[in-house]
């Protein structure tokens, strides 16, 4: 068995939409941090008896195998049969990123029990065929997903901006609900390239935003990067809630926690929100100001979790 542990990333510069579907290239590049205590702590037997995956202990459903297995076909095409045992920290498939850790865990312990690791930008490269944001699990802290130019999407990875240790940031996890979401983000994208008339607004200011991003991390600038994931942000939203129909991943409290924040900016404390596909929403703050903005979003929500910068996708 060779075991491998990833952490989920939140992007803070959102990746929305694909320029390959097949080769998960995306429309617009990303910048994520990656977070502690959440993670996927992923097995690997590779020449197995037949081939198995085990999800949080239960037998994977059909098409859950079929993504796992077509994955290690891209490894090697006449692999053996390869059984899997993936175990989940957190709640999956409710906008916190689990398909990132899952894919950035499966990749790394999956080319070590073949016999073909790789350098990390390949790995990254490779985990980005099983779950776009997966390619931004292999680094630690925070992390640029470049759109690269190659047909192959080569060189469409991962590369750390700064690492764990560079920021003393907090992530606060306001969990609205843990349930799955309704319309997986592969098919949200497509919906809202193919539908929104914001889509293209969207893309064109994707660039723009990372690199404000980027120089707000390097500058440890919490306000500036607070304004332009805010910006992200919503820009997302809005291609999702322009689609047709409308994708609604909100629910009411996901409101009152968006609210709360600007609440709590209006009383001077440095909070900032984001969504993804799903109703969750994480704020960004320092980790001086977490318990106070942890103890406003308490009683609006299920249950909150307060996350730190993490570190890079490891063997065990
Ligand atoms: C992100 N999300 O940048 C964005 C923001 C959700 C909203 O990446 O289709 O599971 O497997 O490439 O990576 C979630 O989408 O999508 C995601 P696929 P993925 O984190």
């Amino acid at each position: 068995m060779t075991t491998a542990i990833a952490h989920p990333n939140i992007a803070l510069v959102k990746y929305w939409g694909k320029r390959d579907a097949a080769l998960n290239l995306p429309a617009v590049p990303s910048l994520s941090l990656t977070l502690s205590r959440y993670h996927t702590r992923t097995e690997v037997l590779w020449g197995a008896t037949a081939d198995q995956v085990w999800l949080d202990g239960r037998a994977a459903t059909p098409r859950e195998a079929g993504k796992v297995f077509a994955f290690l076909d891209l490894i090697d095409p006449s692999r053996p049969p390869v059984e899997v045992r993936s175990v989940n920290s957190f709640p999956t498939a409710a906008g916190l990123a689990s398909s990132a850790s899952a894919f950035a865990a499966l990749a790394l312990a999956a080319t070590e029990a073949a016999g073909r690791p790789l350098p990390l930008e390949a790995l990254s490269a490779l985990a980005r065929r099983g779950s776009g944001s997966a390619a931004r699990s292999l680094w630690g802290g925070f992390v640029a997903w470049e759109l690269g130019e190659r047909a192959d999407g080569a060189d469409s990875h991962g590369v750390q901006v700064a690492d764990e240790r560079w920021w003393d940031l907090a992530l606060v996890v306001a969990v609205v609900s843990s349930g799955p979401k309704a319309v997986g983000s592969s098919e949200g994208m497509a919906r809202s390239r193919a539908t929104s008339p914001y889509y293209p607004l969207w893309v064109e200011g994707g660039p723009a935003d990372v690199e404000r991003a980027r120089a707000a991390v390097l500058a440890r600038d919490l306000p500036a990067l607070g304004e332009v994931m805010e910006s992200s942000t919503f820009k997302m939203h809005a291609t999702m809630h322009t689609a047709v129909p409308p994708l609604l991943y909100q629910a009411p409290a996901t409101t009152a926690v968006l609210h709360e924040v600007q609440a709590l900016r209006a009383r001077g404390i440095g909070a900032w929100s984001t969504m993804d596909a799903g109703p969750n929403v994480k704020v960004l703050c320092a980790s001086e100001d977490a318990e106070r903005v942890a103890e406003a979003l308490r009683p609006l929500v299920e249950r909150v979790d307060t996350l730190a910068p993490g570190p890079g996708a490891h063997l065990l």
